[in-house]
């Protein structure tokens, strides 16, 4: 399986980033792969320059036949079509699709695999555990929930599931 997480906040075109995540993840589903589930909605505090707004954030189980690579640009081209500019590292952006996971596979060429921040990332573990509870990280072999656990406090109470 392979995992992908969405982020945005920066509504775009959309009335909201709820919005936009919800066109995102059906836009996903007509492209080079397969979604095979989808995590709720999560509203999070910003990780990065202060001043941003407050995210939504998601993850997807997905599968395809592209490559890391492949996928990756498949996964930028959405993002353009989403509104997203390239500025500021960690800024707000109207879409962001990250591979967290691409079926266990570690990489550190033009790619990194796993993503190289998840653990620590309760906009990220708290979806994922949604979704993929057996799930285990691909190079420390740590199940989620012992990831979840090892979080500050502070940073998983602050992810809020959004209703839906
Ligand atoms: N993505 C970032 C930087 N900071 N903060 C939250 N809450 N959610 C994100 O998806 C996010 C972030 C870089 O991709
Ligand atoms: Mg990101
Ligand atoms: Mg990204």
């Amino acid at each position: 399986m392979i995992y992908l997480a969405l982020g945005s906040n920066l509504s775009g075109a959309f009335a909201s980033s709820e919005a936009l995540m919800e066109a995102a993840i059906a836009r996903l589903s007509r492209a080079r792969l397969r979604v095979h589930a989808r995590s709720p909605l999560y509203q999070t505090p910003p990780v990065g320059p202060a001043g941003q707004a407050a995210y939504v954030n998601a993850v997807l189980a997905v599968s395809s036949n592209l490559a890391p690579l492949g996928l990756l640009a498949e996964c930028h081209a959405i993002e353009a079509e989403f509104g997203r500019r390239r500025r500021v590292k960690w800024g707000p952006r109207t879409l962001d699709i990250d591979i967290l996971d691409y079926r266990g596979q570690r990489c550190q060429h033009r790619i990194d695999l796993p993503h190289p921040r998840l653990a620590q990332r309760g906009f990220v573990l708290q979806p994922l555990r949604q979704i993929a509870p057996a799930w285990r990280h691909p190079v420390s072999g740590r199940h989620i929930a012992q990831l979840l656990a090892d979080l500050p406090i502070g940073e998983l109470n602050s992810v809020k599931r959004l209703k839906s």
